[in-house]
């Protein structure tokens, strides 16, 4: 099968914001996953570089259009990579074989009859670059750019779209995934139930010299809609080039709202004219706002995706963008919302399942994976095996339709499942029973496979990522040719395979000093100056509250375990309280390193520092101790009923 998938040109009026990140990461990421399902894919994107607005913007800068948007289309192609986007093709409004296509276009619908020669006045938007109609003014403004059109009267040349109207709402009828989500393809299709105008598809050059000339009338240059709409043909040689037949029917565009009647009207209508069969499906997503108001060059409340990485990795953020969002409903961006994800879903849940389960996979199985032997009376082995399939017949479909979160959510229900998994089967518990040996190799297996597959989904979405993780699990060269669904059968992964212990895939990220200071001014001020009193205990041997106040009791969690040298009782635990600080703790004869790692427990955080065994101990880690008639002893951790954030008081 083939696929050709492209996102919008990008005006090179302005720097690239997340708006544009975020449709090219999507358009990457299912050319990615179709990929990974085997197809041949083409991947479009681009720059939109004649008009009104680049010529103005050009003018500001007082350069050249030439040089001008050379500058900004350079900026947009450097913005790519580092999105770990890849592209096929790259086109630019202002390449000679575009500008060849679009008058050849223009000629052939001209000679057709379609084009002709008239009079025009309405109200014309230059944000929008063309006329609205009546009904679509809000207090006499678009809506859009929320300023007042201009009255403008001249003479131009139309093209005849009111001619493929009935064609086009029969089209849609009849093709359900034509324009989806659905709310947008109701939209084209209400706007549709009323007469449709034709389309002014040029501006005298006595008004703008910066486009391409009409071929059959040089006092013309070509509407940008017109001529930006094309790019999706002449980037695959339409008409002659080897690769147009094989793509053009299977054509895909992404888009955002603002650019929907562009799409589904002139699009679809100048394609008919020129006796060509319909793109195969548009996909229309909602904005990126900030505050309620959509992020935008105009407004000037942007997010650069150049920030983005460098605060949290090019991963977080594709990882963010196709999690947060439901595609075709707006979302708000906050810097609180990315660093939640990253914490919570990134280094939290996956972050902390891999390290454990390779670890372990390291210290029990000399750091091979195992050979499986699948335990039909075992529930969990049953419930994971059944959860993986219907995980990934779930996770095709949403990718296929666009839902990303969605695919995410199934994703990370299986990684949740693992988690349990590993407390149901206790690996540490069955390592120190020969006669589990079988079970033991059985788990690590099944956390080793299971892994694998979740590495293989996360692809399209984490590219960088992923590598690292299919690194660790000895897959480099194997994962590079995976397909899907061949490759998502349980049993994929090979028993003796060569595990690596990871790095970190995803460090937490910690509220910036300032933040933090901010949220416990008073704690600082106190401290300076008084003497402190130390809490005692009354002669009844009671205590008072304001005694116990005097405790600061906190929520942490552990990221990171070491044992301590000749220190075979104590653990050097690394926790986030929420600050990063290490605890040393009397639990190594209890608790091994990866059963550790990911818990919360309690600490008491406000104890004088000390050194024990050279460790800096920060701290005081709560746990119950039960004492049996034979002198031994059990310890548990004194932990919470629910997850909290890190640093959570308990009072
Ligand atoms: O319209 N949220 O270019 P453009 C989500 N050149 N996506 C956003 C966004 C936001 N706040 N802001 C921008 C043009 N986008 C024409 C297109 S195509 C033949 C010609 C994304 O630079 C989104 O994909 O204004 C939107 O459709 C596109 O940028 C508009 O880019």
């Amino acid at each position: 099968m083939s696929t050709y998938v492209t996102t919008p040109i990008y005006y090179v009026n302005a720097m690239p914001h997340l708006g544009h990140a975020y449709t090219t990461i999507v358009t990457d990421t299912y050319s990615r996953f179709r990929r990974l399902c085997g197809d041949d894919v083409r991947f479009q994107t681009g720059t939109d570089e004649h008009g009104e607005k680049i010529a103005e913007a050009a003018a500001k800068e007082g350069i050249s259009p030439r040089e001008y948007v050379d500058k900004i289309s350079a900026a947009f192609q450097a913005t790519w990579p580092k999105l770990s986007v890849a592209q096929d093709y790259t086109i630019r409004t202002t390449d000679k074989d575009h500008v060849k296509t679009v008058q050849d276009i223009l000629q052939q619908v001209y000679d057709n009859g379609d084009i002709y020669f008239s009079e025009y006045s309405g109200h014309y938007c230059q944000g929008c670059e063309r006329f609205l109609t009546e009904k679509e003014l809000v207090d006499g403004k678009c809506p859009d750019h929320q300023v007042a059109p201009k009255q403008i009267s001249e003479q131009n040349y139309f093209f005849r779209m009111s001619k493929y109207q009935d064609w086009l709402v029969e089209h849609i009828k009849a093709n359900p995934e034509y324009i989806t989500p659905e709310r947008y393809r109701n939209e084209v299709l209400s706007f549709l139930s009323e007469p449709l105008e034709d389309l002014c598809i040029s501006r005298p050059t006595s008004r703008l010299t910066w486009g391409i000339p009409l071929p059959f009338d040089e006092k013309f240059v070509t509407y940008v809609w017109f001529d930006a709409l094309i790019n999706y043909l002449t980037g695959i040689g339409y008409p002659n080039g080897p690769d147009f037949e094989k793509y053009w029917s299977v054509a895909e565009h992404v888009i955002a709202k603002d650019i929907l009647k562009p799409h589904a009207i002139y699009w679809p209508t100048m394609i008919k004219a020129m006796g060509l069969p319909a793109y195969k499906r548009l996909h229309v997503h909602g904005y990126w706002n900030v505050d309620e108001t959509k992020m935008s060059k105009s407004i000037g409340n942007v997010v650069r995706p150049q920030d983005l990485i460098d605060a949290y990795g090019v991963d977080t953020v594709r990882y963010f963008v196709l999690r947060e969002m439901s595609f075709g409903l707006d979302s708000s961006f906050s810097t609180d919302s990315i660093v939640a994800r990253q914490n919570s879903d990134l280094a939290n849940d996956l972050g902390n399942l891999f390290s454990r389960s390779l670890t372990m996979i390291v210290k029990y199985a000399d750091g091979k994976v195992p050979p499986p032997d699948q335990d039909p009376e075992s529930e969990s082995d049953r419930e994971l095996m059944l959860a993986v399939e219907k995980m990934l017949v779930a996770y095709e479909q949403h990718m296929q339709q666009f839902n990303f979160h969605k695919a995410l959510q199934v994703v990370w229900g299986v990684i949740g499942l693992l988690n349990r998994y590993i407390v149901t089967n206790a690996p540490w518990e069955l390592a120190k029973d020969e006669a589990m040996a079988k079970r033991l190799d059985n788990v690590l297996y099944s956390l080793a496979e299971s892994l694998r597959i979740i590495t293989l989904v996360l692809r399209p979405i984490m590219p960088d990522a992923t590598g690292k993780m299919a690194a660790a699990l000895g897959l480099s060269e194997a994962f590079l040719e995976a397909r899907l669904p061949e490759a998502g059968k349980w049993g994929g992964i090979e028993v003796g395979t060569a595990i690596s212990s990871p790095k970190q895939l995803f460090p937490r990220i910690e509220k910036k000093k300032e933040q933090q200071k901010q949220a416990q001014p008073e704690k600082s001020k106190k401290g300076k100056g008084k003497k402190k009193e130390e809490p005692q205990i009354t002669e009844d041997g009671l205590v008072t509250f304001d005694q116990f106040g005097k405790f600061e009791l906190r929520v942490a969690e552990i990221t990171a375990v070491d044992t301590i040298a000749k220190a075979d009782r104590l653990l050097k635990l690394t926790v986030l309280a929420p600050e990063e600080r290490t605890i040393v703790a009397g639990i190594a004869e209890h608790y091994s390193p990866e059963e550790l790692i990911g818990k919360q427990v309690i600490i008491v955080a406000n104890l004088k520092p000390v050194k024990l065994r050279g460790v800096l101990s920060q701290g005081m880690v709560l746990a119950a101790k039960e004492k049996f008639e034979d002198g031994s002893e059990k310890l548990v951790l004194s932990t919470i009923a629910g997850t909290i954030a890190p640093g959570s008081r308990v009072a």
